[in-house]
């Protein structure tokens, strides 16, 4: 296995200043959906599952969102219209259950917030996935990242029994190539002495990103592997796709180095307004708007693992002028009714020091934010 000492300067490698190279992490929560049905239920989890999405009109129309491995075995997989998925697994017994978003997101979230104690650098791309960078975690070394990999995995199975496929490299579209290449309940490490070997024989559609129509066009140009693709000069790419798709490709196989996007831990501050149906200055109209908000930033707050210490209150008025008060709490805090007192008091302090004749806008801001669980040390996952 290599490490970033032994890098070889092979790879097309767009070098700039203060840049530096990653370990990424893809974690892809295995056949999700019905993952989470079998959690519900373990009494299904030996026979097929299949995860539909009823339109309605008749009782079997509609398709299936997506189903355990047991029922892909029969060939019943996303995008199937219930009824031929039904008549595919005719004689065995096997369960059909409609979609039930809120109960997988909430899931999805206890696991996002497990993978965010592990590294805050993290990217959710979905309900069940995302991307996290353990550049630093694994101590720049490719050879830590499996264990680390192993014992991510076990805690999420430990904490919410989901399985997922863990794909480790150097950049984001290879660690969702590697966790592809070993699903389910997989660890794969494509790192940059293997990675020739493993996708340059690729079919480039096996490149996230690169669907039917790019693969027409790139086949075409005699294009058909991944190895093809990013020996092919940039130019070539760029005529073809323009400069920004040209450049992507050209850079399927370079490595990352530049920060997450969307990291949480880049997240300062949580904030929600909403917009009166009246502009008005009806006090218990205000209160009652208030409670809202903070019922929604709340539970938000606690589903990403939040506490926080500042509270603010945002007035928008007729004249759009805005008036704002803050306030610290002497501890962190993601108690809802304090969330409610503090920012009542604080439409209290605004409407007894300034003369406001009607409120259009009213939001309500938390910041100084702290994870909850907090990071856990290097030496927690070994
Ligand atoms: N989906 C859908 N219709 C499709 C494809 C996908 O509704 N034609 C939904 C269902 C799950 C979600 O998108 C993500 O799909 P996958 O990435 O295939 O995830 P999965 O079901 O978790 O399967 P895998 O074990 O392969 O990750
Ligand atoms: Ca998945
Ligand atoms: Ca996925």
């Amino acid at each position: 296995m290599s490490n970033f000492d032994e890098y070889p300067f092979s790879v097309n490698f767009p070098r700039k200043p203060n840049s530096k190279m990653r370990i990424i992490f893809h974690v892809d929560f295995d056949y999700f959906f019905a993952q989470c049905e079998e959690v519900r239920n373990s009494k299904i989890k030996n026979s097929p599952v299949v995860v539909c999405v009823y339109s309605g009109r008749e009782p079997d129309s509609g398709v299936v969102s997506t189903s355990n491995y047991l029922a892909r075995k029969y060939g019943v997989k996303s995008g199937l219209p219930i009824r031929f998925a039904k008549n595919k697994l005719r004689s065995i017994e096997s369960f059909f259950l409609p979609l039930d978003l809120e109960y997988y997101k909430d899931i999805s979230n206890k696991i996002m917030s497990i993978i965010n104690s592990f590294s805050h650098q993290l990217e959710i791309r979905g309900i069940d996935e995302c991307y996290v960078d353990i550049t630093e975690l694994a101590g720049n070394k490719f050879e830590n990242s499996i264990k680390l990999a192993e014992n991510l995995k076990k805690e999420i199975k430990d904490q919410t029994k989901i399985s997922s496929s863990v794909g480790i490299s150097f950049n984001k579209i290879l660690a969702k190539m590697a966790s592809d290449h070993r699903k389910p309940d997989g660890i794969f490490l494509i790192d940059f002495e293997n990675h020739k070997e493993i996708v340059y024989p690729f079919s480039i559609d096996k490149v996230p990103g690169i669907g039917p129509k790019t693969k027409i066009r790139l086949n075409e140009t005699k294009i058909a592997t991944v190895g093809q693709l990013v020996e092919t000069d940039l130019d070539v790419l760029n005529r073809l796709f323009g400069k920004k798709i040209g450049y992507k490709l050209h850079n399927v196989c370079s490595p990352d180095v530049s920060e997450l996007k969307n990291c949480i831990n880049n997240q300062k501050q949580l904030m929600k307004i909403m917009t009166l149906k009246k502009e008005h200055l009806d006090y218990s109209n205000l209160k009652n708007t208030i409670e809202k908000i903070s019922n929604a930033i709340n539970s938000n707050v606690i589903k990403m693992g939040y506490v926080y210490k500042n509270i603010s209150l945002i007035l928008i008025l007729e004249d759009l002028f805005n008036v704002t008060k803050s306030k610290n709490m002497k501890v962190y805090s993601s108690d809802k009714d304090q969330l409610i007192l503090h920012s009542t008091d604080l439409l209290n302090e605004i409407l007894k020091s300034v003369n406001i004749k009607d409120i259009r806008r009213i939001g309500i801001k938390v910041s100084d934010l702290k994870l909850t669980t907090g990071q856990n040390s290097l030496n927690q996952y070994f």
